[in-house]
């Protein structure tokens, strides 16, 4: 027997990028193992990844490709060979190019982050095509730009710091669930003596093990970072130093708050004056007294009309009270800008026809978007949908208009999938990709700054191919004639980081393959001494930036699109607000098929108050119908208050199929957009919720 540990990178949506041991005997991944000398993950899983190779092995695996027999939606499929199917997408590929190529939309996400699985082959294969862009929106795009605004770049406290802060702000983050190796930080910082605190309308596993939870009404979150900088400025409890050296529009900035006393923000956030004073005043004392105060923000406040005001006005309060001038100070809300990932080499925008100016398609509205008729505004109809790492019929929103959309009998869609998904169903062309245990790969983070190789462990499954493979194969049918579409994976890889920026000097992709991980050069204190990436080089309280945007150049509070305050003539009819983040065993819609994980997960359940629920007759048990004007679906209600009232919460992201009434919580989500960065509006939704008869 040959027994062999192989260095791999945990490929999933997940701020944490885990370094794994794959234990391989003779051929066969036997264990998925947490790398014990990576300082991050520490030789620590999540209850999912741990479970990867039973996911790679699960009996449902897709093993060849398919092409559709029954109807759209239906799932019948029957086996072909890849000649066929390389074929038949190449013919009607061509066809469409032939008079718009921009009738041809990729839809992908982060089913893997691996850059080479992920954006490099697909995108050169796009991009030769003139395809269509598609504006990959549907996660974190609205902070990103607010933070952006700010800062200057997803640039911010390093996770490995975490543990030497004295208060920290989990602010719209679930880390025991989804951020578990910087919880881990967290909880040492705790017991170094640090408070921590969780601002969320919900008491999620993490907020129940805080010292205080703030569960403010969803959306609101810039109305309290506004009150809490009143309070900071009325009370004194600033930096003037650093605000002086690294910051601008402190006055303006001073002025605009003065309207945001506690007694408006409590009113507004639907918590007490107390509250949102003390909350202040232990931010500002601490820092006040030299220790580091810090705040993880993450994107539970995002999903939200105001989600980028929100991320902004946050990420003004570490340059108020000088937190930067900590290493363990400051706020992350992401690591990503601190790679300098070589995008141009990975995925070759210069291949674009001559002249080529493809429109951008918004993924977060594909529903509407799908269902367009040509016209000049919007450009051709879409005609052929090639979908990979990603799984839009079950978590894209106001899901009814999406499987409507795909269900086009004049729409060629094609899926790359492991599964076969709820919008696997809808494809035309089934592909079976290879998953992280079977592909080469390389990963940047967006929870620390390492970069990470990822060694194929065992050969593909069956028939399956990696996605680069398989854009590979369809250039070659198409007459793609350009070098770079004969790369392989490892040489992809290898020009993945840009070697001339001095964070990447030392990256070198076969000692990467070797080692696994390594770090990139950043400093441990990015903010101490300024320095900020924005056009002022500061800090911007003020942006001139957001006012060329068109948008308040000052922080501001937008409110929700969906709430009983901002909109009660809707909230008549649905006075609830639901939310619908992430179950701690599902990955968004991935691993919901892994039987182990469905189990302890149970069934869709809606979270809803005792009040709210005795208003309605519904027992705990019970099942519920929530619905609004854009559709309905079904749970399983468990009355607790753990929601406040007035909330109801659907942990996520089920697939369809495996819920009683084959529905989810995207057929209540809409399609209305964030204040900043065109992202989808999860959690701004009012709905209410009966008791279903039967
Ligand atoms: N286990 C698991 N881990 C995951 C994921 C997963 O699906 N499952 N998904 C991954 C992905 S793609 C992402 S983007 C990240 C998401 O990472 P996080 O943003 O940390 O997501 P959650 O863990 O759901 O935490 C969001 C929290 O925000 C709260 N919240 C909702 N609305 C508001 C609001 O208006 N204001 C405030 N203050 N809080 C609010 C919710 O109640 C929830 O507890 O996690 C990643 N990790
Ligand atoms: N209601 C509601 N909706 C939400 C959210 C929410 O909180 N509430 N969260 C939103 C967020 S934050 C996000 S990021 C999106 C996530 O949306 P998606 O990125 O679509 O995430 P998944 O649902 O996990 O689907 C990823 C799919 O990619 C496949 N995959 C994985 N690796 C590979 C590979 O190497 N090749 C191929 N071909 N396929 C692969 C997996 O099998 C899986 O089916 O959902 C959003 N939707
Ligand atoms: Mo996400």
């Amino acid at each position: 027997m040959t027994t062999s540990i192989v260095r791999a990178t945990c490929p999933h949506d997940c701020p944490d990028t885990c370094a794994l041991l794959v234990t391989v005997q003779d051929g066969v991944a036997t264990e998925v193992r947490g790398d014990p000398d990576h300082p991050t993950t520490a030789g620590v899983l999540c209850t999912k990844v741990s479970r990867y190779a039973e996911r790679t092995y699960h009996q449902d695996r897709l093993l060849h490709p398919m092409k559709r027999v029954g109807r759209k939606g239906e799932g019948k499929f029957t086996r072909i060979d890849w000649d066929e199917a390389l074929d038949t997408i190449a013919a009607r590929l061509k066809t469409a190019a032939a008079s718009h190529p921009e009738s041809i939309l990729p839809y992908s996400y982060a089913g893997t982050m691996g850059m080479v699985q992920g954006e490099s082959m697909a995108a050169r294969f796009f991009h030769k095509l003139g395809a269509s862009f598609l504006d990959r929106t549907i996660c974190s795009m609205a902070g990103g730009v607010g933070y952006r605004y700010t800062i200057g770049a997803r640039i911010g406290t390093d996770l490995e710091q975490f543990q030497s802060a004295k208060l920290i702000l989990i602010w719209g983050g679930n880390p025991i669930a989804s951020n578990l190796h910087f919880w881990m930080r967290a909880q040492e910082a705790k017991r170094n003596g640090a408070k921590l605190i969780a601002i969320d309308p919900y008491r999620s596993l993490t907020a129940e093990k805080c010292h205080q939870h703030i569960a403010l009404l969803p959306g609101t979150d810039a109305a309290l970072a506004l009150g809490m900088m009143h309070v900071l400025i009325r009370e004194e409890l600033l930096d003037r130093d650093y605000i002086a050296r690294h910051t601008i529009g402190f006055d303006q900035l001073a002025q605009r708050v003065t309207e945001w006393t506690p007694q408006r923000t409590a009113e507004t956030c639907g918590i007490t004056v107390d509250e949102v004073v003390q909350l202040a005043r232990d931010y500002g004392a601490t820092a006040r007294r030299g220790e580091p105060v810090a705040i993880r923000v993450n994107y539970g406040i995002q999903r939200v009309h105001g989600g980028g005001m929100s991320v902004r006005n946050i990420a003004c309060l570490p340059a108020m009270v000088g937190a930067w001038r900590h290493a363990a100070g400051g706020i992350q809300l992401s690591s990503s800008d601190t790679f300098p990932r070589n995008v141009a080499a990975l995925q070759r925008q210069d291949l674009l026809p001559a002249g080529a100016r493809p429109r951008t398609i918004n993924m977060s509205t594909i529903g509407d978007d799908l269902l367009r008729e040509a016209s000049p505004e919007f450009g051709p109809k879409i005609e052929a949908v090639i979908v990979y790492n990603a799984n839009p019929v079950a978590v894209a929103p106001e899901s009814s208009k999406v499987a409507q959309g795909f269900a086009r009998d004049d729409l060629f869609t094609v899926v790359l999938e492991h599964f076969q998904t709820d919008t696997a169903d809808y494809a035309d062309i089934l592909l079976p990709a290879t998953t992280q245990l079977e592909h080469v790969d390389v990963h940047a983070a967006y929870g620390h700054t390492y970069m990470m190789a990822n060694n194929a462990a065992i050969a593909p499954m069956g028939e399956a191919k990696p996605n680069t493979e398989i854009f590979r194969l369809l250039a070659r049918r198409m007459g793609f004639d350009n070098p770079c579409f004969g790369d392989s994976d490892d040489a992809i890889a290898s020009v993945a980081f840009n070697k001339n920026d001095s964070r990447a000097i030392h990256f070198d992709w076969d000692a990467l393959k070797q080692r696994g991980w390594q770090k990139l050069n950043a400093p441990d204190a990015p903010f101490a001494h300024g320095g900020f990436p924005t056009p002022s080089g500061k800090c911007e309280f003020y942006s001139e930036a957001m006012k060329l945007d068109g948008l308040d150049p000052l922080p501001t509070y937008i409110p929700p699109y969906e709430s009983v305050a901002s909109n009660p003539t809707l909230a008549k009819r649905y006075p609830l607000a639901m939310i619908s983040p992430p179950a701690r065993n599902f990955l968004n819609s991935t691993f919901v098929n892994v039987q182990s994980l469905r189990s302890t997960e149970g069934e869709p359940h809606l979270d809803i108050h005792p009040i709210d629920a005795a208003q309605r007759s519904i027992e705990n048990g019970d099942r519920v119908r929530i619905h609004n004007d854009r559709g309905s679906f079904e749970a399983k209600a468990r009355v607790t208050d753990k929601a406040r009232q007035g909330l109801v919460v659907g942990l996520s992201i089920w697939w369809k199929k495996f819920s009683a009434d084959g529905k989810n919580v995207n057929e209540v989500t809409s399609q209305r957009l964030t204040d900043m960065g065109k992202s989808p509006t999860f959690y701004d939704v009012l709905v209410e919720v009966e008791k279903v008869k039967r």
